[in-house]
């Protein structure tokens, strides 16, 4: 299928130091563009001079580009499709802009590649908790495959992680993986630090009196901020 692509020229000042010329102008591209598509056409001096320009005046190189200050630039942008046979995927396509100025030539160019449309890639990650104190490695657990390029967990990047192993909270990992079509993919997730307190023996000092039984586990009970009840762990 083709697909329309947007070329972008910025042209100087390249071959003449007077302040005062016309740069006759115009592009040749690749067969694999359909010059007949040329669309959008748009020249912008950087003094904000707008010019119009036909598709006729391009391809013809009767583009007229008048310069009137060393450091005048202009930016030249159109959108053109590319032919439908114009494969395989990947390929990269020339775009020169030719210049000329009192017969000195001037010419610039441009690749561009053909577009691969293809899957984006998958990251494998989820959610995690752990408690106060612990250690957390980001990339435990996390991969990422991809239809084209398969495994591609070598590629991800952490783009962001507050995590702070050392106070309880709700923190977030931003992952991000790019694969050889361009095409990035990234997932966020929520890292949850818990408490991580030590548990509480509730036991007081006691009188017994003499020849009386004596359970030292009697009245004696144990807890803990996150496990609840622990008094039959109590010893
Ligand atoms: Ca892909
Ligand atoms: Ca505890």
């Amino acid at each position: 299928p083709s697909e329309t692509v947007s070329v972008k020229n910025t042209i100087s000042n390249a071959t003449d130091d007077a302040t005062s010329f016309k740069m006759e102008y115009g592009v040749d591209m690749d067969a694999l563009f359909d010059a007949d598509t040329v669309s959008n056409i748009v020249l912008t001096r950087n003094d904000g001079q707008t010019y119009t320009v036909t598709k006729e005046q391009l391809l013809n190189h009767q583009v007229e580009l008048p310069f009137d200050s060393p450091t005048n630039t202009f930016t030249l942008t159109y959108d053109v499709q590319v032919k439908a046979d114009a494969s395989p995927k990947g390929t990269m396509m020339k775009v020169s802009g030719v210049g000329k100025v009192n017969g000195v030539k001037y010419t610039s160019e441009n690749s561009i590649k053909l577009a691969i449309p293809g899957d984006s890639p998958v990251i494998t990650a989820s959610d995690k908790t752990l408690k106060k104190g612990g250690s957390f490695d980001p990339m435990t657990g996390v991969s990422a495959s991809d239809t084209e390029d398969g495994d591609v967990t070598g590629n991800v990047t952490v783009t962001a992680n507050d995590v702070n192993v050392n106070q309880e909270g709700t923190y977030h990992v931003t992952y991000s993986v790019t694969d050889s079509d361009d095409n990035t993919t990234t997932k966020t997730i929520t890292v949850t630090v818990t408490s991580n307190d030590a548990p509480v023996i509730t036991a007081v000092d006691k009188t017994v009196k003499k020849g009386a039984s004596f359970d030292p586990m009697a009245g004696v009970s144990a807890s803990d901020t996150e496990d609840g009840n622990v008094t039959d762990k109590v010893t």
